[in-house]
């Protein structure tokens, strides 16, 4: 029998991720070995992860968008994330296959998870998004995506949708692959020089 003590990883946890990963028993076992030694209480909290994100955007704002990117990956909402969706997440974005990414995407608009994305939804990810933009970028911006609300009604019309119409997961995986530029305005890549 297992013993609540130990570091090892449940049998049935790492079942179940080498079922829903591309992920090798030998990778898991090492992610859970680093996750313990990081993660002493085997739970990422709200504020850890906004500090993780914050180190990646040190000159901007990253507090908001990494709330959101949390609530995505925290699948079964109670407010932490355990190692079994630290690795999901881990899976769904970083692996290449498109569908998978975009599917963690439609979860992150999903703003209140109710299956459907509505344009409210989308301007408030774009909200989040840009304060990940350094002061200096913003500038930058086209005259039609400079501002939240522009971003959002231009990545909205992509969709054909109303403003008071909503949107299905297969209609926002569909309509953002058949669009560079709704691929390129649900995320934030930071500029070249
Ligand atoms: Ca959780
Ligand atoms: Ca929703």
């Amino acid at each position: 029998m297992g013993n609540a003590t130990s570091s090892a990883i449940s049998k049935e946890i790492l079942e179940d991720l080498k079922l829903n990963t591309k992920f090798t028993e030998t990778e898991i076992c090492q992610w859970y070995e680093n996750f313990q030694k990081q993660c002493p209480t085997g739970r990422i909290s709200p504020e850890d992860f906004k500090q993780i994100y914050a180190r990646f955007f040190p000159e901007s704002d990253a507090t908001t968008y990494a709330q959101h990117v949390f609530r995505s990956f925290d699948t079964n909402d109670d407010g932490t994330l355990d190692f079994k969706e630290y690795i999901i997440a881990l899976h769904m974005t970083s692996t290449g296959k498109t569908t998978r990414k975009l599917e963690w995407a439609f979860s992150l608009f999903d703003v209140d998870k109710n299956g459907y994305i509505t344009k409210t939804e989308v301007t408030e990810i774009c909200q989040a998004i840009f304060k990940l933009i350094p002061k200096e970028d913003l500038g930058k911006l086209p005259g039609d995506e400079n501002t939240p609300e522009k971003r959002a009604d231009k990545l909205w019309s992509f969709f054909e949708k109303k403003d008071n119409e909503r949107l299905a997961e297969g209609e926002f995986i569909k309509g953002v692959i058949d669009n560079e530029n709704a691929m390129r305005l649900i995320h934030y890549e930071p500029m070249k020089e």
